[in-house]
């Protein structure tokens, strides 16, 4: 089995273990302990003319290579293109878009730092899957170095429709890049129909069956990998928090009222302003709902260095502050913002005891918190996901409410909907949910990919275009 590189913008430490490792950690490590391999990627820090070679340690069968980076490239790199242009960009936030060709530049210049620091660590044979947006030009820097082996890249976020795709200024560059990969992965079809008839109608390129592309002299693959969460350690989790002492306070402080629950990274992606909005709606429109239900939303900060997240923050503050401020009795707060992180342990028994999860990013590449609550729940007596039709979960999830969170007066209908459900519905809909989060695991999409990226060839010289 051929070895296999894995390239991040962050990199899990070995030392993150059990519940403070993320599901997506936990299984790019274990598919490198079964191959052996090198995980790549930024060291967290910077300095000014930082090494050529990136630090390295072993745990196990697993290199970590940590590279270092020159602050200003890294803030054109990461605040900059990735996260001030190609973010907004991919959850269709034109209105948020900075392009600045020095961030450009600094983008393409640390992914080619990046190349140089990988290159001496690779073998011809080796495996590389790169990850996100963080890193599209790294395989034409890698190949413009001699590397000739499998390369592929998973992107984790939306890919917007070419009307949204044009409006980047370096967009033909951009998918020139991804053409130096061997498989192409995204989340949704829809993803992978945006990105298909871009390369048609805009690049000139052709497609055959099965997502082969040819552009100019470049062939590879584009397909649909929907990310899942490890399933059986989730349930597991929401097991073991039943009757936790977590559990029994939470229990205590709702005083039989019904919790609906949301939990997103600060970001503007994922519709927090909606959501409150709409949860105030539900309780200016349906009064009777007052002192019924309280919402939790955990919201860690995130982001920090780039502006719009700071004034995501002070929005959700005001509009916290308003609802509370309206609604609250001497006994009930009806929302809980709270801006840390949770050990996966609490989540679990947050998400179980929730009668709601609600998810209503404005755009979202697939969205694991929508598949954990589904996970978490007692399926005696199971809650409802409230989810946005523009998360790439809704694909599967269908047993959700699904919503639109651009509608807030529709959201909080939804919200009053989902409260009143009948328990045999919640069940249906609930087991439909479970089914496709059970079958669709990180271990699945994991295997899959790689499994494909193993057996690309040149696509052939008889695949025709179409
Ligand atoms: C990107 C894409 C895509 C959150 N708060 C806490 C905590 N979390 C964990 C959740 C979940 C993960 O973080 C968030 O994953 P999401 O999928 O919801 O969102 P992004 O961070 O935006 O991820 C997304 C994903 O990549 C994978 O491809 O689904 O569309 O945007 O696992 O549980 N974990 C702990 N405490 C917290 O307070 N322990």
């Amino acid at each position: 089995m051929a070895r296999l590189v894995i390239v991040s913008n962050r990199v899990a430490s070995p030392k993150e273990r059990g519940a403070k490792a993320g599901g997506l950690a936990v299984a790019l490590r274990e598919a490198l302990n079964k191959r052996g391999g090198v995980w790549f990627g930024w060291s967290g820090e910077t300095q000014v003319d930082p090494p050529a070679e990136p630090k390295i340690f072993r745990s196990g069968k697993v290199t970590y290579a940590l590279q270092t980076l020159d602050p200003e490239d890294q803030r054109d790199h990461y605040a900059g293109y990735a996260n001030g242009t190609l973010w907004p960009l991919c959850h269709y936030r034109l209105g948020l878009l900075n392009f600045r060709r020095t961030e450009w530049e600094g983008y393409r210049r640390v992914n080619a730092t990046f190349a140089r620091a990988l290159m001496p660590l690779l073998k011809p044979d080796d495996i590389v899957w790169v990850h996100d947006y963080h890193f599209i030009p790294l395989a034409s820097e890698l190949r413009a170095l001699g590397f000739e082996g499998r390369i592929g890249y998973f992107h984790h976020i939306p890919w917007p429709t070419p009307e949204v795709f044009l409006t980047l200024p370096s967009h033909a560059a951009l998918v020139r890049d991804l053409s130096r990969y061997d498989l192409v992965g995204l989340q949704t079809e829809h993803d992978v129909r945006a990105l298909l008839t871009y390369v048609s109608s805009e690049a000139r390129g052709w497609i055959a069956p099965g997502g082969v592309v040819g552009l100019r002299d470049r062939r590879f693959r584009v397909a649909t990998y929907p990310i899942g969460i490890d399933a059986d350690a989730f349930v597991r989790d929401a097991q073991a928090a039943a009757g936790s002492e977590d559990e029994e306070r939470l229990e205590a402080s709702l005083a039989g009222r019904a919790l609906a629950v949301g939990v997103d990274r600060l970001d503007y992606s994922k519709g927090l302003p909606n959501k409150f909005a709409a949860f105030g709606e539900l309780l200016k429109s349906h009064p009777e709902r007052r002192s019924t239900v309280t919402m939790m939303q955990i919201a860690p900060f995130s982001r920090g260095e780039v502006a719009e997240y700071r004034a995501l923050r002070r929005e959700l503050e005001e509009l916290a502050g308003s609802i509370n401020g309206e609604y609250a009795e001497f006994d009930w707060v009806p929302l809980r913002y709270l801006n840390r992180p949770f050990q996966r342990a609490t989540l679990a028994a947050i998400y179980r005891t929730a009668r709601l999860g609600v998810v209503t990013p404005l755009r979202d590449g697939m969205n694991l918190v929508a598949k954990e609550y589904v996970a978490a729940q007692n399926p005696e007596d199971p809650g409802v996901l409230v989810l946005s039709r523009f998360a790439g979960a809704a694909d599967e999830l269908s047993g959700s409410v699904i919503v639109n969170p651009y509608d807030v007066e529709g959201m909080a209908d939804a919200l009053d909907t989902a409260l009143s459900m009948p328990l045999d519905e919640r069940r249906d809909r609930w087991r439909a949910n479970m089914d496709k989060v059970a079958r669709n695991t990180i271990h699945r999409w994991c295997e899959s990919f790689l499994h494909d990226l193993s057996g690309v060839d040149d696509y052939g010289a008889d695949v025709e275009p179409v």
